[in-house]
């Protein structure tokens, strides 16, 4: 029996080295743990680990000129925390981060997060029944008190995400560029483009968002394309003030235009289940018709911007203004592959080398490494890469074989390609908090606990995962895409719908885990511990939301009329 744990106290200085769960990661997902430990366990004995210095993520790190979100802005922010005052209707990324700094402004995070810090390695002591990571202090200062320590802790969450590590691109010659060269995801601000020569290298959703941005100031832009895709028309535009002072004042209209907007894109799956559906072949038809509408001055381009492939195999783009970019006379799409990056420019197949100010690396993340390069070792010293040679696989994509008290946030095959990946990081959330919490509850008792998904499990989850994931568009084996490895096997997106993985994850079966330590009584017995789901889609006839709104405006007409009558009186 060890000492017993007081969750419910922040860690310290004299606790520096023990937490009661250590969270790697302060974007949406890391941030949502954190609330939940908070409101759901009532547990303050966590850190927070983030790399970067501020919270927010890949919204912290994609910071390219026109990032911004291509899922509609009501349902892009957690279900708790509905923001009546998105200004546009897909949010850009600016507004995004600073909605993610309000919240954890809000939910006090900060007192939790030890900024620039990465985390190298994580290992798993069988004796001690905990965590050990391994962090490095990277701020200059910070790294003056101590430039790495071992963090104990009895559960570890990772929250990194999947589009973290910016891929480089395996050209020839990339490194003898002598321009100016940048990733996507790692933008610099204090470069100005006016009047440059910019090459783009990929075609995916990051260009199609940088491409319009940078047309408009650079002398000349050429993007180099490999594959074409689906695009289809976004129809942004700025939410008016009055939407927004409705929003507040009677949030169930807000609640009702996420619900209808949930509604369409969990119909949208049926794009991806069935590529032959009506709703695809009518992606196929308004794609190329807004192609061509929008490119009538260069027809020759039309047959290079059509996919031979599946809508949905690749992510569909979604935008109004990347099609009428192509269009100036300024830019150019180059389909030739790529030979060589030399000193000056960039070469293409039985072609000169064109002359580069900028070349920008839209190439997208090395999403298939998950966690990559952190060394994970789980039960009996066993390294990640072991357990996952054939591929990465997590039961329910979030709890991972003989990594015990390990929960992870939009793992393997946990990604949409339909839908806001919010809803599928608040149910991983309920998820790890009802595991956690009874971690929390040993732990509060003095006594040690541990939980690994059973192998058998495992297994039958990832079959009958795979077996789905077949019969959908993302196996089109005529596209390469960052949602699968290059032998096809999909290992980033689930198949289903975002309600489906809700489902699975609305309850804790414990047979489904093997149990250990000194407080494994507490669990073994028991059979499932149900936890609910966040309902999204629409719920009320239209009847009864007017009834509902009708109330709220009264009272809130009532309220109003009460309040002036106090202060006369006053
Ligand atoms: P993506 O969708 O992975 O796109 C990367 C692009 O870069 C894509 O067009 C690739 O062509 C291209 N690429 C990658 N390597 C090369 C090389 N070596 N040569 C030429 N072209 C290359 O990344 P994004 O950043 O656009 O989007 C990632 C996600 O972020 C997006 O889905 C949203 O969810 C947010 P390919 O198509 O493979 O032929």
């Amino acid at each position: 029996m060890s000492t017993p744990v007081n969750t419910r106290l922040p860690v310290g200085n004299k606790d520096f080295t023990n937490a009661t769960v250590v969270i790697i990661g302060a974007g949406i997902s890391g941030m949502c743990m954190a609330i939940d430990l908070i409101k759901r366990n009532n547990c303050h004995n966590f850190v927070i680990l983030e790399k970067g210095s501020s919270v927010g993520g890949t919204w912290n790190d994609n910071k390219y000129p026109g990032c911004c979100c291509d899922v509609w802005s009501s349902l892009y922010s957690y279900s708790f925390e509905q923001n009546p005052d998105w200004s546009r209707e897909y949010p850009g990324q600016e507004e995004i981060h600073a909605y993610l700094m309000r919240i954890a402004e809000k939910y006090g995070l900060y007192k939790y997060i030890r900024f620039n810090s990465t985390v190298e390695e994580a290992q798993w002591d069988d004796n001690e029944s905990n965590w050990k990571t391994s962090v490095v202090v990277t701020g200059e200062k910070d790294s003056e008190y101590s430039n790495s320590y071992i963090l104990k802790s009895d559960f570890l969450i990772s929250a990194v995400g999947q589009l973290n590590l910016p891929r480089q691109p395996s050209i020839p010659g990339l490194e003898d560029f002598q321009g100016k060269m940048m990733h996507s995801a790692r933008w610099d601000w204090s470069y100005d483009i006016t009047g440059k020569r910019v090459a783009i290298i990929g075609n995916g959703a990051t260009a199609a968002q940088i491409a319009p941005e940078v047309a408009q100031i650079a002398s000349h832009l050429t993007i180099y394309q490999r594959t074409p895709n689906w695009i289809i028309p976004r129809g942004d535009g700025p939410v008016s003030a009055f939407q927004r002072a409705l929003f507040k004042y009677f949030p169930p209209l807000h609640w009702r235009k996420r619900a209808l907007q949930m509604d369409f894109r969990e119909n949208f799956h049926t794009v991806i289940k069935d590529d032959n559906s009506p709703f695809a072949q009518m992606i196929r038809d308004m794609s190329t018709a807004s192609m061509k509408a929008q490119l009538a001055t260069k027809p020759e381009l039309w047959e290079k911007l059509v996919p031979d492939y599946a809508p949905g195999c690749k992510r569909i783009i979604i935008t109004d203004d990347y099609y009428p970019t192509l269009a100036r006379d300024n830019v150019e799409l180059e389909t030739r592959p790529i030979t060589h990056i030399t000193e000056t420019g960039i070469e293409v197949e039985g072609f000169d080398e064109q002359e580069y100010d900028l070349i920008v690396l839209a190439t997208g993340f090395r999403t298939v490494e998950f966690m990559h390069p952190i060394q994970i070792y789980g039960a009996n010293g066993r390294p990640l890469q072991d357990i996952w040679k054939d591929g990465a696989v997590a039961y329910n994509g979030v709890t991972v074989e003989d990594l015990p008290n390990f929960g992870m946030f939009y793992g393997p095959n946990t990604n949409l390609g339909h839908n806001s990946i919010i809803l599928m990081i608040e149910a991983q959330s309920r998820y790890l908090n009802g595991i956690v919490g009874e971690v929390i509850r040993a732990r509060q008792k003095g006594k040690t606990l541990s939980l690994k998904p059973k192998l058998a499990v495992l297994k039958t989850f990832n079959e009958k995962l795979q077996t789905a994931l077949r019969n959908t568009s993302f196996a089109d084996p005529n596209c390469n895409s960052w949602y699968k490895r290059d032998d096809g096997v999909i290992t980033n997106n689930w198949s289903g719908t975002a309600i489906d993985y809700q489902l699975n994850l609305s309850k804790v079966e414990w047979q489904d885990y093997v149990v250990d330590g000194t407080g494994k009584g507490d669990v073994e017995g028991k059979a499932t511990t149900k936890l609910g789901r966040v309902r999204e889609e629409t719920l009320l006839s239209d009847t009864s939301l007017l009834i509902v709104g009708a109330v709220s405006l009264l009272s809130a007409v009532g309220y109003f009329a009460a309040r002036s009558k106090m202060l006369k009186a006053r």
